[in-house]
């Protein structure tokens, strides 16, 4: 028999958030995430969830985000934030899953059963975050998930609307003061503050202009830049747009994986060509940037490129401070473009590794570095600082020779507008352009660091996309027997081509991502291989056709 001290969660659970579903629903790359009709109980019990997490963590504070991210309105969403800011542990996955889908009359005793297996001492206090964004979905969610916390004599503290990463900043904060005040305020104090002290350092020059455009994707990230935009005494000069008046929708053709995967300029934002623009996503954890033309032609800034500016200019700095011995290195995934990857390598000499997609991926590679700059392409990621670093770097700002203060200064600054939590559209966008700032830079000329080779991604469709495993961080396809001997043909009859697939971790499709030197090349060889992935993956519907 589960204590009765448990009852409460059944009746809550009864009475106020009953399952109304049988559809099984998994804790993915990303928490939970689906229509927003389907996840009420799914929320109250994340919120039962974070309170034992936080118990087996010594009560210290854990975060619940409510948000699908740049998933259309009708989705939502739920996400655990562990104590340090960073994503639920993997092992907790398949706890969360568990509970999100037995059914009401069972609640209970899988409550008690979960308590035991992970040993949680639940008689100590605890709080637990609470923040959503700006769906209208969002408010209802909340409540459900503070209940779950309640029923588990839990303390709730709501945040209301903020972006995902400042609540990952805020528990951050909560359980590490050192780390900065875990409120709004405190975030805009530390990341923001950072900003306008670097400038007083750097004056703007070259090409470089203050004027920057913002596309908020119709989500909480336009409506934070908007309270920031006031408070930057002209040392910014933001035009936001798609802040979500006007009728516009959340992340409909417009916002960071719009402009990334279609590679077109989102709707809602005015055409100047030459602009800079900043596309944030609907939670503000991506940023892509990019500009059009004078012939009408977009130009994409993706995460490769915000990773290799922040990785240059960091090496510059620590060169500048001789801080010799600090080691900084970059995490790409299989999406980096291969251009990217060899000006890393070869022009910055700097280390990369590659590892499988998905933030909690990319940011544990990172912390095997002294520095570590880690990206998507899709324009999620950030820097990670080691104490070793953040400490070698601080006596230099204070004991250093002159050149070296001041580099070993400006790095001091870099470091505390970074969210090291996790991806931040907010401080990835101050980082860019302080450095394109420092180097005088306008888009055309960061774009000029390299050629992306052309790219193509597409989905596939199958009957069942767990047939295909891959390998060497998702480089390399182990099944179907045949799939990944018939890639490799296929790429060798293209100059500097490149392939691969994986069954995706938010959708039911597989994912075939292509390169190759020209454009043509690359649309036919992701044709080819998504051809190959339906004749030896069970593909359904029609056969993917090759372009005309
Ligand atoms: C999630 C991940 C993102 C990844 C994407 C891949 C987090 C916070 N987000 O959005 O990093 O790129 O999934 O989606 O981890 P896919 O598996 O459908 O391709
Ligand atoms: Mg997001």
């Amino acid at each position: 028999m589960p204590p009765s001290s448990l009852r409460v969660v059944y009746a809550f659970a009864r009475e106020m958030h009953p399952k109304t579903t049988d559809i099984f629903i998994e804790y993915g790359t990303a928490g939970f995430r689906t229509k927003a009709n389907l996840l009420e109980h799914v929320v109250y019990r994340m919120g039962l969830l974070a309170v034992i997490r936080s118990r087996v963590k010594n009560g210290r504070t854990i975060g619940i985000m409510i948000t699908a991210s740049h998933n259309l309105e009708p989705d939502n969403g739920v996400k655990l934030i562990d104590p340090d800011g960073e994503m639920l542990e993997q092992s907790w996955e398949a706890i969360a899953t568990k509970l999100a889908n037995v059914s009401d009359n069972d609640l209970e005793a899988t409550t008690a059963e979960i308590i035991k297996e992970v040993n949680a001492n639940m008689t100590l206090k605890t709080s637990i975050f609470i923040g959503m964004d700006t769906r209208y979905t969002s408010p209802r969610l909340a409540q459900a998930a503070a209940n779950g916390v309640m029923a588990l004599k839990g303390t709730p503290k709501e945040f209301g609307i903020v972006t995902t990463p400042m609540l990952h900043f805020f528990v951050k904060c909560r359980n590490d003061n050192t780390y900065g005040t875990p409120t709004e305020e405190g975030y805009y104090e530390k990341i923001v503050g950072a900003f306008k002290n670097i400038r007083q350092k750097l004056p703007v020059y070259g090409n470089y202009s203050t004027t920057l455009y913002v596309d908020g994707a119709n989500g909480v990230g336009g409506k934070k830049l908007n309270i920031i935009k006031k408070t930057l005494d002209g040392e910014l000069d933001l035009k936001l747009f798609n802040l979500g008046g006007n009728g516009g929708k959340l992340n409909l053709n417009c916002g960071a994986d719009f402009v990334k995967v279609s590679q077109k300029p989102p709707v809602g934002v005015e055409h100047v060509p030459m602009q800079r623009v900043a596309s944030l996503d609907g939670d503000s954890d991506r940023i892509v940037y990019y500009y059009v033309d004078d012939k009408d032609k977009m130009h994409l800034l993706d995460g490769d490129r915000i990773a290799t500016l922040l990785a240059s200019y960091i090496t510059e700095l620590l060169t500048a401070s001789e801080a010799k011995h600090l080691k900084l290195g970059l995490v790409q995934t299989a999406y980096a473009n291969g251009a990217s990857t060899a000006y890393i390598t070869q022009k910055l000499k700097v280390p990369v590794s590659c590892v499988k997609t998905g933030v909690k991926h990319l940011h544990h590679a990172a912390l095997s570095y002294d520095i570590g700059v880690y990206f998507e392409a899709n324009g999620h990621g950030t820097v990670i600082y080691s104490h070793d670093a953040k400490k070698t770097i601080s006596k230099i700002a204070e004991e250093g020779e002159s050149e070296q203060r001041k580099a070993a200064q400006l790095l001091l600054d870099f470091i505390d507008m970074t969210n090291e939590t996790v991806g931040d559209a907010i401080s990835d966008l101050f980082l860019v352009e302080t450095v394109l700032c420092a180097r005088g830079l306008d888009a055309e000329q960061w774009l000029s660091t390299y050629d992306d080779l052309p790219c193509r991604q597409v989905k596939v469709t199958v009957q069942d996309r767990n047939v295909i495993s891959t390998a060497d961080a998702e480089r390399v396809c182990t099944s179907p027997e045949g799939l990944q001997t018939r890639i490799d043909e296929l790429v060798a009859a293209y100059a500097d081509g490149r392939a691969f697939v994986r069954p995706s971790g938010t959708e039911d499709v597989v994912r075939v991502y292509a390169e190759a030197d020209t454009q043509q090349s690359a649309d036919k060889l992701a044709a080819e291989v998504s051809q190959a992935v339906y004749d030896l993956a069970g593909g359904v519907g029609n056969r993917p056709e090759l372009p005309a």
